[in-house]
């Protein structure tokens, strides 16, 4: 079977996260994605946090998935020529390099149209155009600087970084559906263009709903499913909710069975409007369907603090899976809180794809997360990650170079 972007080559200029998660994505729809990496050396995730000695690390195989990668050293003369048949001869450049590398190489956007006027050349950066613009960004500093980190955490301790890698992934994500509407409109435009994805943007975007809470702050000074309501104070931005649901339905993390000794015995429990009369039902509280202090969503809010600690009393009675199955009996939303450990065991997304076992010739098998966006007509096929340099001369040859050429690169170091 076909695969959506067959036919789209991609020259991969990316290293560490954020870049790799595009390209990656773009490989696993079916684009032939060739990524460039410096002579010797490579991509530095392939040396970082490695469990394996010698061997390339989880950061990088479970980034690199289905690429294909050569060596060059794009700041040689004789390197930088290989780069220009390369822009010529792909669509799409991505690169995450820090601010003016690309055009420290000679690879200015100007000359990249003189090259090739359809190549779309798509970037990440940690920031937009602005005071910022020139700062090199990591994963932290980008959830720092969208908002991330100064609401998310306890009203009474610091702000606090999230493990979901919403800078980097994040950002990937949002380039990658750059690239796409971009090769959609070059089919009438017959042009590239230039995609940015701003690591701060990406950010922020995700944290969308905080800066719809900022405006409410401003306007009505309280923010009433806020845990600080009634009885804290609110200042002039938005403050950290802890686990508070960002909806309009009311939710918390609670305790289940076990929670003295399993630091993942908790459950997300929403006490959604409509389900209200089974939750007082299930937890022992049936006054409270008709109780004028219980009975509507509005009389709730003032005493959800109360609310959650009725509840948790019920969910510490069952172990998180036992409450699951209960609630969902009764449609009541609510969803156990999950480690690594169990979602790497975890059947269903075995049998789904999203968790997948590959097999690399140095490391052996190991565990990656797969394509989590599924496409019916294109469904893909998670292979391992290329060694370092491991197709440049087969992607030289694709270019038209020849072995005798292909050697006095490699002798002088170049490739
Ligand atoms: N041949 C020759 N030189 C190469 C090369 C190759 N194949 N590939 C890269 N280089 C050069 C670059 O041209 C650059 O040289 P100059 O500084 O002389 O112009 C140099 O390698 C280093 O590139 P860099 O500055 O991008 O790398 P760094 O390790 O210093 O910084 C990072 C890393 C991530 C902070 C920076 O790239 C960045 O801010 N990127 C944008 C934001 C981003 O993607 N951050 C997320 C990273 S994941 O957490």
């Amino acid at each position: 079977m076909g695969k959506a972007l067959d036919g789209i080559r991609i020259l991969d200029f990316t290293h560490v996260q954020s870049g790799p998660t595009c390209t990656q994505l773009l490989a696993w729809f079916g684009a032939d994605v060739i990524k460039v990496e410096r002579a010797g050396a490579g991509d530095i995730t392939r040396e970082q946090l490695r469990d394996i000695p010698d061997v390339d690390s989880l950061y990088f195989t479970m980034l690199n998935h289905n690429k294909r990668s050569i060596t060059l050293d794009t700041k040689h003369p004789r390197g930088k020529s290989v780069l220009e048949s390369l822009v010529r001869h792909c669509d799409v450049l991505v690169e995450n390099f820090a601010p003016g590398a690309l055009d420290r190489m000679g690879f200015t956007w100007e000359r990249i149209q003189e090259l090739n006027p359809r190549m779309i050349v798509a970037s990440v950066k940690g920031f937009g155009p602005g005071p910022y613009e020139d700062c090199k960004v990591y994963e932290n500093v980008a959830q720092c600087a969208g908002g991330a980190a100064s609401t998310t955490g306890f009203d009474d301790g610091p702000p606090l970084v999230t493990g979901a890698q919403i800078g980097d992934s994040g950002t990937g994500l949002h380039l990658a559906l750059g690239i796409v509407a971009a090769l959609y409109q070059r089919q009438t435009t017959g042009r590239g263009q230039r995609v940015l994805a701003a690591m701060q943007d990406g950010v922020l975007n995700l944290c969308r709903v905080k800066l719809r809470d900022q405006q409410r702050l401003d306007r009505t000074r309280v923010m009433h499913e806020y845990p600080q309501y009634p009885d804290g104070a609110f200042g002039a931005a938005v403050p950290r909710a802890g686990n508070a649901s960002g909806g309009g339905q009311p939710g918390s993390i609670l305790k289940c069975k076990g929670w003295e000794t399993d630091p993942n015995a908790y459950i997300y429990f929403i006490t959604q409007a409509p389900v209200w009369p089974a939750i007082c039902e299930v937890i022992g509280k049936p006054g409270w369907v008709t109780e004028p202090d219980y009975a509507t969503p509005k009389a709730r809010l003032p005493r959800l603090a109360e609310i959650f600690t009725a509840i948790e009393d019920w969910t510490k009675t069952k172990d998180k899976f036992e409450a699951m199955a209960i609630l969902n009996e009764f449609d009541i939303p609510c969803g156990p809180i999950l480690s690594m450990k169990e979602l790497a065991e975890e059947p269903s997304l075995r049998a789904t794809g999203t968790i997948v076992e590959v097999d690399h010739p140095k490391r052996g098998k190991y565990l990656s997360v797969g394509n989590p966006i599924k496409l019916s007509d294109s469904p893909t096929e998670v292979t391992r990650s290329p060694l370092l340099g491991e197709h440049t001369d087969e992607v030289l040859g694709e270019l038209g170079l020849a072995g005798e050429e292909i050697a006095q690169l490699r002798a002088i170091g170049v490739i």
